[in-house]
């Protein structure tokens, strides 16, 4: 992709018969993959094909102990390392940005331990978000956390990211819900539960191997409404509503609008099948967790008939059963799928105060339609607004044919600027990683960019770990 800054190369690596005699000495034949460009592609290449590496060689430990071993050998050797889990973020932080070595989770993959009185699981950072909550689920618990990309992202991922997903509004921050982690430092030091190293949330400062985390009892009572709203003034009175008709019960409140609708119905998401029929500016789906099956729905018929008569919203429809519960939930889950089948998307992951929220995404349609590249057969597809409206996070989704710099330039900094005259975050949960590592500046102030730097600097002098991703590199 066209960067403004492009990092010149810090570490240097030439994979020496030497290095590959030490990682093949210590992993078996099935845990590293080493020039075979075929093989190394689906770990060289993020989930967006937005950026791309030319690592040489993945490694895939099975345990902390050849984590430790690895980082230990690389640090001595100064040998540039990317830590990797499912490889489903969003912001260029999982992939190699020149030919540093891919430290890659799958194989760290076994469940440690489960206390189902205190719900408090512990596992190796390499689980796969769906796997640990499948588990859970024979025994009544959940994770607190879900996202689409829960059938590949690990939960080591989840944790380097703080990832926030579909029920932050319910569960918290994930980092609330972490109570220790295992964690390997660049010079192969192994931490055990270091409490302080619940914020190292960045992957630049250590490869977590294990974590600990407080999972909640699964709900006996689940259900979804899916409603069609005419402006996001009353998305934003509908979210208001259901604080106060749903208030304990409620556990997710999330809205996208008519073109990503649009996009969904194109690409023919998972056969998609729409509960409403008309078209609307904007949907929303209301989901209750509680414990009582027939007082949960009778709240939320109640919730939407209100919502109805004082035509708040314009329709809306309550999930029958479990599978259009799952369908409802697939909609708003497969958003980023569509997004993704036009050729590239750019995305914006941003907090702003509710109100103003969606101004950003007209904002950005009418800037590119001016600049004549959104339309029809142009640069531009679309402009996409969906997100976490109970969290005040909103997904700016730009569609086009393929990465232009001419649109990156329209896009960049503007979004970033707008998002700071708003008193935003440029990134509310999907981490700074490779994309905003220039941009930490909207975000921070120059002394704490520079305390960042010199805690980075003390923990990982040599500049091994993950470089050019989350700190600005001038
Ligand atoms: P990777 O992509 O492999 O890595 C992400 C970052 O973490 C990288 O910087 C990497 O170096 C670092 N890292 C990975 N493992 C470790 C480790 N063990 N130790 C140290 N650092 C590590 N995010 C949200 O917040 N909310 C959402 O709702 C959401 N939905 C998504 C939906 C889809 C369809 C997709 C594709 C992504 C979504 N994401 C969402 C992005 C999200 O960040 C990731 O899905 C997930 O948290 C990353 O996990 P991963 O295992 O794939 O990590
Ligand atoms: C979501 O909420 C994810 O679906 C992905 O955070 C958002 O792709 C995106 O922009
Ligand atoms: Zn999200």
């Amino acid at each position: 992709p066209a960067k403004k800054h492009a990092p010149t190369k810090e570490v240097n690596f030439t994979l020496t018969q030497d290095d590959i005699k030490f990682f093949t000495s210590i992993l078996p034949a099935n845990g590293l993959i080493i020039d075979n460009e075929d093989d190394l592609m689906p770990y060289n290449i993020d989930w967006m094909r937005k950026y791309r590496g030319k690592s040489r060689l993945v490694v895939k430990p099975k345990d902390t102990q050849q984590v430790s071993q690895i980082l230990k050998y690389c640090n001595d050797n100064k040998l540039a390392v990317v830590p990797q889990g499912g490889n489903t973020g969003l912001v260029g932080g999982g992939v190699p940005v020149f030919d540093e070595i891919i430290i890659n989770t799958n194989n760290l993959n076994q469940i440690r331990s489960f206390d189902p009185i205190s719900g408090v699981l512990t596992c190796d950072a390499g689980c796969i978000l769906e796997v640990l909550d499948r588990y859970l689920a024979e025994r009544c618990y959940m994770m607190p956390l879900d996202l689409g990309a829960k059938g590949s992202c690990h939960i080591g991922g989840n944790v380097a990211t703080n990832a926030g997903g579909l029920r932050l509004l319910r569960y918290g921050s994930l980092h609330g819900s972490i109570l220790g982690l295992e964690a390997i430092l660049p010079d192969g030091t192994i931490l055990d539960n270091l409490s302080t190293l619940r914020k190292d949330n960045t992957g630049t400062l250590g490869i977590i191997t294990g974590v600990s985390i407080s999972t909640p009892r699964r709900p006996r009572a689940v259900n979804v409404a899916v409603l069609g709203i005419n402006s996001f003034q009353n998305v934003q009175k509908a979210f208001m509503t259901s604080k106060d008709e749903l208030s304990e019960i409620l556990s997710a409140f999330e809205f996208w609008d008519m073109n990503a609708l649009n996009l969904l119905k194109t690409h023919n998401i998972q056969g998609t099948k729409f509960p409403l029929e008309d078209h609307y500016p904007f949907y929303v789906l209301v989901e209750i967790s509680g414990s009582n099956k027939s007082h949960d729905d009778e709240k939320l018929h109640n919730f939407l008939e209100n919502l109805l008569t004082n035509e708040i919203v314009t329709n809306g429809v309550v999930a029958q059963d479990d599978t259009q519960i799952a369908r409802f939930w697939s909609l708003r889950e497969g958003i980023p799928e569509a997004c993704s089948k036009a050729g590239a998307v750019y995305k914006y992951d941003i907090s702003v105060p509710v109100p103003v929220l969606y101004q950003m995404v007209k904002d950005v349609r009418i800037r590119l339609q001016s600049a004549g590249v959104l339309g029809e057969d142009k640069l531009v597809s679309d402009v996409i607004g969906y997100g976490h409206i109970g969290d005040g996070n909103l997904h700016l989704n730009i569609v086009a044919n393929t990465y232009d710099p001419k649109v990156t330039n329209l896009i960049e900094p503007y979004v970033y600027e707008w998002t700071e005259q708003h008193n935003g975050s440029i990134s509310a949960e999907h981490g700074l990683g490779f994309m905003k590592a220039e941009y930490l500046g909207y975000t921070k102030s120059p002394s704490m960019i520079s305390l960042m730097k010199q805690i980075k600097q003390s923990i990982d002098p040599n500049g091994i770990m993950n470089p050019y991703k989350f700190l600005p590199t001038r």
